[in-house]
């Protein structure tokens, strides 16, 4: 590598410094490496590319050709009329809310083009197209089943007798899929959401009808002299929303495991150390685990083995980035070498022999990264293709899957002996316990014999537990690299909030320690870590990826349904996050958690800034419709507060304040007490 290139960051200020960069040490290293080696990351990148103002007030229009209109908010502020305006007369509202639901509207596809792609290979399974994905988990096929509408047990002479699982299957499959494009009725998960919540959505007319024509529609409304009313545009951001948490997404986790397998707890590593210098390192990246799925097999296959050691390599080390990463972790032990942010860095190792992306979040750049090493970066997707001529493409078919595996898998350990020499894994790894979802929650905080959320309602009831967090979503290179994450995660469990987390927020938390039973003498209050240690599980939950935070919404149903802490999820002390947040698909969860009723909470920014009765409407109106509002705050402490203030403000609602203060008396108020 060019060593004449060299730069470092004191030099030059078009270089990230790495301490500031990022708060993760290999990270750090690797940064330092890439710009030693004159490559450049994205954290140099967000040195130099300033964001424009404009777009981070949310309020530019380029919906139509007289434009882009520009609408900033008068320094100081509006004195007066707000006289703001596009060519066609657009308020600073309607622009703003449009971009926001154009935002729900690429969210929602995204999640649910993944669901599709999930329910189109479960249909190939149901009628036997393929011998490379089987059911898994029938439990999970027959639990869902009935939502769909179909049965699963037939009427033999009088008696009831099991149905046979394919005819299930294949229900199943058939209603899923039209789940997106039906032309009448409402999407039909939505029956699994508390009553109360179901009612609020009718009333105000926000059910999903087709996942794909609240997507559509949403394109249709913020096109040129459509929708040009602020709270009407939110209305169908919300029901889109809902097809993407309620719909889409949770399809696609619901099939994930009937085919892969419901996740259960489990023991696996984490971050770029995973890599190994001996073994053929391949790294599976995106969102589908379709192809991953079968990844994993190729990789622990006898043949591939043998092949690997004749190249020269102890074995294959598989190892994943984002949410892929997640899908393979939580169902395998796969370790995840990293988050968004560390995508090109385990390139800049010297040691990535295969890249293999399919969809979401994959950076352009990695294609000029794996150019400067041997690195092959395949893509495997027909609607994620790269421009840059080093990039093969090697395109999956669910039909052939394992021949896919095969080939991609091959060409990794073929591509072993085309390493440079200069290596450089950081040494850092942590080791983490994952692997959580509904059903394991219930598990380990139900008790065995009640078999619902009992025990998590009575410890959240007698106040050891105060409350109940959704920490998930991105990282952002406009924000020191999992800082926020952490900082607020901490500050959570610290305060007696137990943390459910997916995405790269718990890719984060898995590297930096929190995803193990250990961190809660560490790192939680006295309440949250008795019922730790007791029950045996970290205080941080990973629940999977982002499709999967729709575990987080069922965790939520669960918990109303137990009873005691009211008959909503807006009654429950819990409260969402997202701190350092930057996808579009960020902001489609948010709208359905707030949507469904909680209180949600980004960091960084959000690009609302520019309409502040639109801001308002989001942050303060939505909670009078839905029982749930946004929120922002960067500050990772204040933000962790705005949580607890919530929580504490729905336990004082509940009547359990009171409770919460006699498990914090020591024993001399214990006395007192008694004599009393
Ligand atoms: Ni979620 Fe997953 Fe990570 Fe953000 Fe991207 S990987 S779907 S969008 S960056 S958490």
């Amino acid at each position: 590598m060019a060593e004449t290139k060299a730069k470092t960051a004191a030099k030059d200020p078009k270089l990230a410094n790495a301490r500031e960069a990022s708060i993760e040490p290999s990270t750090q290293e690797m940064i330092e490496r890439a710009q030693k080696l004159g490559i450049d990351t994205v954290f140099d990148r967000a040195v130099t590319m300033k964001p424009c103002a404009i777009g981070l007030q949310g309020i530019c229009c380029k919906n139509c050709a007289m434009g882009p209109c520009r609408l900033p908010l008068p320094k100081g502020g509006i004195d007066g009329e707000d006289t703001r305006k596009g060519l066609c007369g657009a308020t600073a509202n309607t622009i703003c809310a449009r971009n926001f639901a154009r935002m729900v509207a690429a969210g929602t596809s995204a999640h649910s083009d993944h669901g599709r792609g999930v329910a189109e290979t479960f249909l190939s399974v149901a009628r036997k197209e393929t011998e490379d994905y089987k059911i898994k988990d029938p439990a999970k096929l027959i639990q869902i089943a009935p939502y769909f509408g179909v049965d699963t047990t037939v009427e033999v002479d009088g008696e009831t007798l099991d149905r046979d699982i394919d005819e299930i299957a294949l229900g199943v499959a058939e209603a899923a899929m039209a789940e997106f494009g039906k032309y009448d009725g409402t999407l039909a998960y939505l029956k699994r959401a508390p009553k109360p919540l179901q009612e609020k959505w009718k009333k105000e007319g926000v059910e999903p009808r087709a996942i794909d024509r609240e997507v559509v529609e949403i394109m249709h409304r913020t096109a040129m002299g459509v929708d040009q009313d602020f709270v009407n545009l939110t209305k169908q951001a919300t029901r889109c929303s809902l097809a993407d948490g309620w719909g889409g997404a949770m399809i696609g986790t619901d099939l994930q495991d009937v085919m892969f397998g419901s996740p259960s707890p489990l023991q696996a590593e984490a971050n770029l150390g995973v890599m190994k210098e001996d073994h053929v390192n391949v790294i599976v990246h995106g969102h589908e685990p379709l192809l991953s799925e079968m990844i994993v097999a190729a990789c622990q296959s006898q043949e591939n083995l043998d092949y690997a050691k004749s190249k020269g390599a102890k074995g294959i080390q598989l190892a994943g980035i984002c949410c892929t990463a997640n899908e393979v972790l939580q169902r395998h032990g796969v370790p995840p070498a990293g988050t968004f942010l560390q995508q090109e860095l385990a390139i800049i190792t010297g040691a990535c022999d295969a890249m293999v992306v399919d969809v979401q979040c994959i950076f352009q750049n990695l294609a000029n990264v794996a150019k400067c090493f041997h690195t092959k970066l395949i893509t495997t997707h027909p609607i994620a293709k790269m421009e840059q001529e080093n990039v093969v493409h090697i395109e999956f078919d669910e039909h052939h899957a394992m021949e896919d595996a095969n080939k991609i898998v091959r060409l990794a350990i073929d591509n072993f002996t085309e390493r440079g020499a200069d290596v450089m894994i950081p040494r850092h790894k942590t080791t983490q316990i994952a692997g959580f979802g509904v059903e394991s929650i219930r598990y380990h905080l139900g008790g065995s014999f009640r078999g619902d959320y009992y025990t998590l309602n009575d410890n959240i009831i007698n106040g050891r537990i105060r409350g109940i967090a959704g920490v998930v979503g991105c990282n952002n290179a406009r924000t020191k690299h999992n800082e926020e994450h952490i900082t607020l995660i901490k500050e959570l469990i610290k305060n007696d909030v137990i943390v459910l987390t997916t995405g790269c927020s718990a890719i984060a938390a898995g590297i930096h320690g929190l995803l193990t039973p250990g961190a809660a003498a560490v790192h939680c209050g006295p309440g949250l870590a008795e019922v730790c240690e007791t029950v045996g599980i970290p205080p941080v939950l990973h629940l999977g990826s982002c499709v999967d935070n729709t575990r987080i919404l069922l965790a939520a149903t669960e918990v109303v349904k137990a009873g005691g802490l009211g008959d909503d999820i807006c009654d429950l002390p819990a409260a969402g996050s997202a701190p350092e947040w930057m996808s579009e698909k960020a902001i489609a969860i948010g709208q359905y958690f707030v949507s469904s009723g909680v209180y949600t909470v980004f960091g960084y920014h959000m690009p609302l800034e520019g309409a502040p009765e639109f801001k308002d409407y989001l942050y303060r109106e939505m909670e009078n419709v839905y029982g749930g509002k946004w929120d922002c705050e960067p500050d990772p402490i204040k933000h962790a507060h705005k949580m607890i203030a919530h929580i504490d403000k729905k336990r004082k609602e509940l009547g359990i304040d009171k409770a919460r203060e006699r498990v914090l008396m020591d024993m001399a108020d214990r006395q007192a007490l008694a004599m009393e």
